[in-house]
């Protein structure tokens, strides 16, 4: 028995499948150095979620329990524990097609998208019709007819990444039109390369140790961590609910909240100071406490004068030079709500404390969504202490772990976006600009691909491709110009549209306009595990398999890259559900010879993909010496049922961002064309717009509470959901433990809900110009008077009426840009009414229902 064989073994004993009756392997191959494949029929099976690191049970091949495999705070993580929900709940169990588009694909009654009913296809009928319609689409309409832009959050996986399978499927293929930036940093991740030089949101963060340690103030400012830290775009390592659970702890540091809703977060943290300024107007708010620390010389001169530029182009706004309008304490808190006393109080708080201004995304999903964070970071330059243990602003300690410190190990590879396709005047498939075949017909790809970047054919989609929330204005307006971050882009006609891994149904604002703008194009194609709003609004559906049906393997914790975790399949295949990678191979074989072995890279199977990139990360490991980790070879890895764990440095446990550019301006200049923090961008300057000045500046959303004749009474904000994952999770028995009257809740402000007669239970309509939906009546104080908020995520349920039953908050939303800079999207921009429902009887939901199918 050899070394490692041994180590398994002893390893065995403690491992989570304790007793594993794998289909598929024999007892005499069971203690063979292979890859154990199939999966465990009762036992436990590692595996993992957005929602962190699972194990789940199963008993006779069925999953009957899911738990976290290990405690990292005493903060509890609902998610976890619904994986067998998750899959067997609201699943497609075949290949469907739409009716009027199966009679007839060229007149397709795109119409009657979301209402007409559906038929039952064998799987290889169907994707002789996809590759053949696609086809079709590009020799008529050419490749900006084709969207593939799809955006979503998937599931975790780095073999298995939906997304980056469609890209790769459509490259290969012939090309797409993709898009550009994503909703959930819409504004910011533009704005902020003009300001710091970096993106900034997903950037790492001063690490938690050190703020911990140096940090005197806290101010939580638009976040919610306790809800959006139970995910994480690869998987959560939960280390930001551990160090949330300190800072709870910590006595010496004082913590604010400002947010109008007394969130989750600000619950936990009891004693924390509550601040609710009025939505979209944190911008003002900051400006007053700039005019201040001002005009009463408390501001950190020196730093302004060594870091930043443009202060001075900035001041005539601030004090009111060029609008006659200073912008003061009083204008302030005219606008924000907040009086002028604490607005000074807080302003004296931060400039004389280490303090760390914390920041989410919420307030840049708003309307001019460039400007709050573009203040922040002006404000934390008066206060002077970015660069400084503890100190300055950080865009990300609410998202995937941010400030968990960073670990010295190996990172995963994933499946990448290849390049696009070249084709003989037979149509088979001959290379691609980075790829060819050499004399064993083996395919070499020479350069991996990543999407939109690189590649001389794609300089023609990408002049197509547009911002990622102008979807349905591009659907609705193709040829139509629009202004973008100093350029023009012009809006492609879009003809076939190809989705996975997303539900644009409800994460896009303004349902109504987006279901007409859905009923444009000719064909639609989506893949789901689940009849979610998006399937039920396409024209050909494949049912896709969970990530809990199939091997995969991934990382956790973005930024702390703790973990390697197998992602064991769990359970077979439900149904007629395949994986998006066969589907796509399946596609490449209908759609001309010899595409497949590009695709696949010469055949690989899920595994092969998995050990390859593990390989990869383990050879990483091996020849760097000081990365001390217990990484074994693949065989025993995988068999093992554990994850590979990564220690974190002394390094990166200090670090402090924006620490060197402190240290050395000069030598560690910023990627902004001064190489400071720039309060005036002149490159903005130049671009000339009138929603996005060269300075931060306060601009009147579209709606709000302060506006002149305002179209509705309540502002809306609708955030991310805490029982949820966008809409992932909504089918789950979960939904049981928070829905109101069996909708999505509405919290309203008990003296609001006096006025309008309503108790928590009532079945409500929220309501505006753009339409309609039924909520659940959540009273409480832990929300400002004239806020309310319904969160977003709830599977749209409104094909039939118009009504959405189910409470999904984009029907309410405005689907206009943040401004011709970014044009992100403005969900948290939205002016609503609210009235107790009066019909005699209740309407059913259908939200988790079967559409019609044809008989
Ligand atoms: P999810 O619910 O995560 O929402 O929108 P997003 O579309 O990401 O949808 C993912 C879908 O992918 C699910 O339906 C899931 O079943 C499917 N899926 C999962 N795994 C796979 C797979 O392996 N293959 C395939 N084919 N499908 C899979 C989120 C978006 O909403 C985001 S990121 C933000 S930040 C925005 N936030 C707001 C907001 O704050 N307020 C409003 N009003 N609206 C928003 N919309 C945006």
């Amino acid at each position: 028995m050899n070394e490692n064989r041994r180590d398994f073994l002893k390893k065995g004993a403690t491992a989570i499948a304790a007793t594993p009756l794998l289909s598929g392997v024999t007892a005499s191959n069971l203690f063979a150095d292979e890859v154990k494949k199939g999966v465990v029929k009762n036992g436990e099976t590692l595996t993992a979620a957005h929602w962190g690191m699972l194990k789940v049970t199963t008993k006779n091949g069925i999953a009957v329990k899911s738990e976290p495999i290990q405690k990292t705070s005493e903060i509890y993580n609902p998610l976890q524990h619904y994986t067998p929900d998750m899959i067997y709940k609201s699943r497609i169990k075949h290949t469907m097609v739409r009716k009027s588009y199966l009679e007839n694909p060229d007149s397709p009654k795109p119409e009657l998208r979301g209402i007409d009913e559906w038929v039952e296809v064998p799987y290889e009928e169907a994707i002789k019709l996809v590759a053949k319609e696609l086809k079709k689409t590009r020799a008529q309409k050419g490749l900006q007819s084709v969207f593939a832009g799809s955006y979503g959050w998937k599931s975790s996986g780095n073999v298995h990444n939906s997304i980056i399978l469609l890209h790769r499927f459509m490259n290969l293929s012939g090309g797409f039109v993709g898009s550009l930036g994503d909703y959930s940093t819409g504004a910011s991740q533009i704005i902020m390369p003009h300001v710091v030089g970096s993106i900034e949101v997903y950037e790492q963060q001063t690490s938690w140790p050190v703020v911990l340690e140096n940090s005197k103030v806290v101010v939580i400012w638009g976040a919610n961590p306790l809800a959006t830290l139970r995910i994480a775009w690869t998987a959560t390592d939960e280390q930001g609910f551990k160090y949330f659970e300190e800072l709870k702890n910590k006595k010496d540091i004082k913590v604010i909240v400002i947010d109008p809703i007394r969130s989750e977060t600000a619950q936990y943290f009891d004693k924390a100071q509550w601040i609710a300024p009025v939505p979209n107007t944190d911008t003002a708010m900051m400006l007053g406490m700039m005019h201040y620390l001002y005009e009463s010389g408390k501001y950190d001169k020196e730093f302004i004068e060594n870091y930043t530029y443009g202060f001075d182009k900035f001041l005539p706004y601030l004090l009111g030079k060029t609008d006659n309008t200073p912008k003061n304490l009083e204008w302030a808190s005219k606008i924000c709500g907040i009086d002028k006393d604490t607005l000074k109080e807080l302003a004296d708080t931060f400039v004389s404390n280490r303090t760390m201004l914390m920041s989410g995304w919420g307030m840049q999903r708003a309307h001019h969504g460039e400007q709050p964070h573009w203040a922040m970071v002006t404000l934390a330059a008066m206060i002077g202490q970015i660069g400084l243990p503890g100190g300055g602003f950080g865009l990300s300690y609410h998202y995937s772990n941010g400030g968990a410190p960073t670990c010295k190990g190996a990172v995963i590879g994933g499946v990448n976006s290849a390049s696009v396709g070249k084709f003989n005047e037979k149509g088979e498939f001959i290379g691609t600009d980075t790829g060819e075949f050499d004399k064993h017909g083996r395919f070499v790809a020479k350069a991996a691909a990543v999407a939109g970047t690189g590649q001389s054919w794609l300089q023609k989609a990408t002049d197509y491709a547009f911002p990622v929330a102008r979807i349905a204005d591009a659907l609705l307006h193709p040829g139509k110009v629009i202004d973008h971050d100093g350029k023009k882009i012009t809006y492609p006609d879009i003809d076939f549209i190809y989705w996975v891994g997303g539900n644009p149904l409800v994460h896009h604002q303004d349902t109504n306009t987006n279901l007409k703008a859905w009923r444009k194009p000719r064909t639609v194609v989506v893949h789901e595990a689940y009849w979610t709003p998006t399937a039920k609004m396409a024209d050909i559906v494949f049912p896709v398999t969970t990530e809990y049906e199939r091997n995969d393997i991934t990382m956790t914790g973005d930024y702390s890259n703790m973990n390697i975790v197998p992602m064991k399949q769990v359970v077979e295949k439900y149904r007629e559900a395949k994986d998006d990678y066969q589907i796509f191979t399946d596609l490449c074989k209908a759609y001309a010879k010899n595409l497949v072995v590009a695709y696949t890279d010469n055949g690989k199977d899920e595994f092969d993909w998995i050990k390859e990139y593990y390989d990869a990360a383990y050879a990483q490991v091996k020849a760097i010496p000081e990365l001390v980790s217990d990484m074994k070879p693949f065989e025993e890895f995988w068999n093992e049922n554990k994850p590979v764990t990564f220690a974190s440095s002394q390094d990166s446990d200090n670090w402090v961002r924006l620490g060197e550019f402190r240290e050395d301006p000069v030598l560690n200049a910023l990627g902004t064309p001064s190489g400071l923090i720039e309060i005036y961008s002149d490159t903005i300057e130049k671009m000339g717009y009138d929603d996005c000045k060269a300075h931060p500046t306060w601009f009147e959303p579209i709606e709000w509470l302060g506006m002149k004749d305002k179209p509705a009474k309540y502002h809306m904000i609708s955030s991310h959901p805490t029982d949820r994952l966008h809409s992932q999770l909504s089918q789950t028995s979960l939904r049981e433990k928070y829905a109101i009257a069996n909708r999505e809740p509405v919290w309203i402000n008990e003296n609001d809900a006096k006025e309008l007669g309503v108790k928590t239970g009532d079945l409500v309509c929220v309501f505006n110009a753009r339409g309609e939906v039924l909520a659940g009546a959540y009273v409480t104080k832990n929300i400002k008077e004239g806020v309310v908020k319904l969160a977003e995520g709830a599977w749209y349920d409104g094909f039939d009426s118009g009504i959405c039953k189910n409470g999904s908050a984009n029907v309410l939303t405005i689907d206009i840009p943040t401004s011709k800079l970014a044009n992100g999207n403005i969900s948290h921009t939205a002016l609503v009414n609210i009235r107790k429902y009066q019909g005699d009887e209740t309407p059913k939901l259908t939200a988790f229902s079967e559409p019609k199918f044809s008989k």
